[in-house]
């Protein structure tokens, strides 16, 4: 397993960006959706820890991994030694230790929307993307990936006509950032990955391109780069 990266320093100047005094590390992999919780992390001006773990290598499904993710998945968040597994869950834990950051609506009810809708991305619209990138996963018969790949596309089509439909009008789900944007962020960028062609849906395309603006993202866009370059360098 590959050693640690610090997370960023806040800065100085936010109160509430001050240092936590919890420790913080995030399991992550380059592409991931473990990109999300960087993302909120980073939103937070938490200062955390990343483990990057080599998927290629089988890092995922090492022993020493294995025996604090069963699941052998990412994201996963240690917090002072407990862990803490699922986006949904994740996203939520940090929402609530960082809440000058308002990474959820403050009103129940919208919270609870909100948590709805990283339910969606994480148990909705994320099955159809592990399909197509693995469709041996779902169905084995030979000469079937196809069409498992297909049916999975058509699938997402719908989805994301209903996020293109939520987001019309409006820069995010809610009045301003919160976590289901960066949840949502990975979805549409993995289906782009995937050359599933989303440029219908305008509402979608437009908050992709301001999620890439965020200084959170590019951030994060950096670390990714940094980290495969990395294991290219170790391959
Ligand atoms: N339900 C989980 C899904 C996490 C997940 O599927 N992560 C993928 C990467 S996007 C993974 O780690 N896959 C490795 C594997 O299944 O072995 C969540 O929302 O956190």
């Amino acid at each position: 397993m590959m050693a640690g990266y610090r997370g960023q320093s806040p800065p100085k100047s936010r109160k509430w960006q001050s240092e936590n005094s919890m420790e913080i590390a995030l399991y992550y992999a380059p592409i991931t959706c473990a990109l999300a919780p960087y993302i909120t992390l980073t939103e937070a001006g938490a200062t955390f820890e990343v483990r990057p773990l080599n998927f290629r290598k089988g890092q995922h499904t090492s022993p020493e991994y294995l025996k604090i993710n069963p699941k052998h998945k990412v994201p996963l968040l240690v917090v002072d030694g407990r862990i803490l597994s699922e986006s949904v869950a994740i996203q939520t834990w940090i929402a609530r230790t960082f809440p000058q950051a308002k990474l959820l609506p403050a009103d129940p009810w919208q919270e609870l929307q909100a948590i709805s809708l990283m339910s969606w991305c994480s148990g909705g619209i994320h099955p159809f993307l592990a399909r197509i990138n693995s469709p041996p996963k779902v169905c084995d018969v030979p000469g079937t990936e196809e069409n498992v790949k297909k049916l999975a596309a058509a699938n997402l089509m719908e989805l994301f006509k209903i996020a293109d439909d939520l987001l019309a009008g409006r820069d995010f789900f809610f009045d301003h950032f919160t976590a289901p944007d960066a949840h949502f962020f990975w979805c549409q960028r993995r289906a782009r990955q995937f050359e599933i062609d989303l440029s219908g849906f305008k509402n979608c395309v437009a908050h992709f391109e301001r999620m890439q603006d965020r200084s959170s993202v590019q951030k994060l866009l950096a670390f990714e780069k940094s980290v495969q370059e990395g294991f290219a360098k170790a391959a």
